[in-house]
This record gives C-alpha cells, structure tokens and sequence, in this order.
C-alpha cells in the first residue's frame, strides 16, 4: 500500500523544533516502543547539535522488551541513554535522574560556584507516540515556572518537573523518514498517521502478514487457524447483506486490535 502522507507544514516544525531546542539541555525523544526504530528522525543528530538525548521508549506495555532492549544496544552512551517507559502509569523520578545524570556537565559547572543549576528539556516525537502524556506525567503537579495568571493557559512556557527540572510545555512534533514506505506503514498500524489517508483492507492485509511471520503465537491465540484477514472475517462471521464476507469490517477490527494491544506485546523494529 502506497501511504500519500506528507504533512505541508513539516518544514516549518522542523526548524521551529530546532528553534526551541537551542534553549534546552536535554532533548526527551519519545520513541512508540512497538516501533522504536520507525518513529526515528534520522535527522535527530544535526536538529539536536550534539546536546544529550534521552529515549523514552514509550508505551513499553504494549511492546516485546526483550525485542527492544537488542533494537537499542547502541542507544546508551557519553551523550545518549534510553528508558523503558509507560507514561500513564510510570515513575516521572527515573527519567529526572537520568535527566541529571545526562547533564552532568552543566550540573557540575553550576554546583562549582555554589548555584543551584537548572536543568531544561524538551519532548518530541511522532504524532500519538505519547508527548503530551509524557509531559503530564513529569509535571504532574506542574505550575507554569514564569509568572502566570491562575487560570490562564500559554504555550511556550516552563514546567517545574521537581528535582531542579523543568520541561517545556509545548512537545514538538517529529515526523521520521515517510519516504520510506516500510516506515510509514509502521507509523500507520500503531495510529501515527492520520486515518483519513489510509486504505485500510490494504493496511490490514500487510500488518496480517508481518504478524503471523514475527509473532504467529499472538495471531494463534486471537485468531485460531486465521491465515488471512478474510479468515479473521469468517471466524468472526463478518458478512455482508448479500453473504459475501465482511473484509472491511474484519481489516479495522485487526489493525484496532493492534492498536490496543489486545494481541499482546510486540515490537515491529
Ligand atoms: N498503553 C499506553 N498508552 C499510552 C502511553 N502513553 C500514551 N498513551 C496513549 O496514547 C495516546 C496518545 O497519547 P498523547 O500523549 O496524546 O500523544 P501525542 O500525540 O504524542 O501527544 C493516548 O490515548 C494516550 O493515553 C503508554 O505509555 N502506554
Ligand atoms: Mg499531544
């Protein structure tokens, strides 16, 4: 299935990420760890400019983490770590110390004069990876950090995640490569792509496929003796009016149930 998804304003958010990044010393890269390398920007190097970054390998719930432990071997290094993460049920003080621990240089620097250092970061990601919930999750209990009226909302402000951190409000949005067609099916199972674009019986019959080659167990346990989304269908007895099988019907219902996790935990890289 060709995927015709390439948002207009993408140039635009880029450099406004790499606008907004310039004031931060660590970047929170939200990854959707059932495909961590797909929600990738491969331009992450030249946006970030060598500043840490910190991988939220988000939604680990719903994905294979011994898939995604091998897939990140090299994401640990001198500038560089990852966390597995759940950000609607997660602890927001394992990512705050290794915040500190990445921005060990600033922190050092500032304690040498006896101040207290702050430390700021940003989140980023594809659309639906988990920003927003992530940034709930560190500022929980956040008030905007520059004065602001009770009851007024803005964007573009700090806040306070404790602990000497402090996250910008606004996550930014950061498409990977879509050209790539294998990448932007992946984006499209786990709801990174808006909807309204994809041919879903197409979509289905692809994400069928990957499944039952990857993880024929889960297909197994869900859809016993399914070889094909139309077999889904007639298990389910998904049919038309006039008795031909409903494959429509069954093509949302596997890629929902992808979506949900009702398959169970899996990684597509
Ligand atoms: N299971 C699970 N769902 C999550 C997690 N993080 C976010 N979500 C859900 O994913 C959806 C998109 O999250 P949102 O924060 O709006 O993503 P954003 O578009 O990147 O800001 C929402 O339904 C969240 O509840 C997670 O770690 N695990
Ligand atoms: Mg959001």
């Amino acid at each position: 299935m060709k995927i015709n998804w390439f948002p207009g304003h993408m140039h635009k958010a880029l450099k406004e990420i790499k606008e907004e990044l310039k004031k931060v010393d660590v970047v929170l890269y939200v990854l959707d760890a059932r495909i961590p390398l797909s929600s990738l920007n491969p331009k992450l190097d030249e946006l970030a400019e060598n500043k840490p970054v910190l991988f939220i390998l988000n939604k680990i719930d719903m994905a294979d983490e011994e898939r995604v432990r091998a897939l990140l071997k090299n994401f640990k290094g001198e500038n560089k770590d990852f966390i597995l993460f759940n950000s609607n049920f997660s602890k927001n003080k394992l990512i705050l110390e290794k915040i500190k621990k990445l921005a060990r240089k600033k922190v050092e620097k500032y304690l040498a004069k006896g101040v207290k250092p702050t430390i700021r970061s940003m989140v980023v990601g594809v659309p639906n990876s988990g920003k927003s919930s992530l940034v709930n999750n560190l500022c929980a209990k956040a008030k905007a950090v520059t004065g602001n009226r009770a009851g007024v909302t803005k964007s573009g402000q700090w806040l306070n995640a404790g602990d000497g951190v402090e996250v910008f409000d606004t996550p930014g949005t950061l498409y990977p490569k879509i050209e790539d067609e294998e990448v932007a099916k992946k984006l499209a199972y786990v709801g990174s792509v808006r909807d309204e674009v994809l041919e879903f019986v197409s979509l289905a019959d692809d994400l069928f496929k990957l499944l039952i080659e990857k993880y024929p167990k889960n297909i197994e346990n869900r859809y016993p003796n399914c070889k094909s989304v139309e077999d889904i269908a007639k298990l389910r007895k998904f049919v038309l009016s006039g008795g031909e099988v409903d494959l429509e019907r069954a093509s949302y219902m596997l890629v929902d149930d992808f979506r949900k996790g009702r398959l169970g935990k899996m990684t597509l890289d």
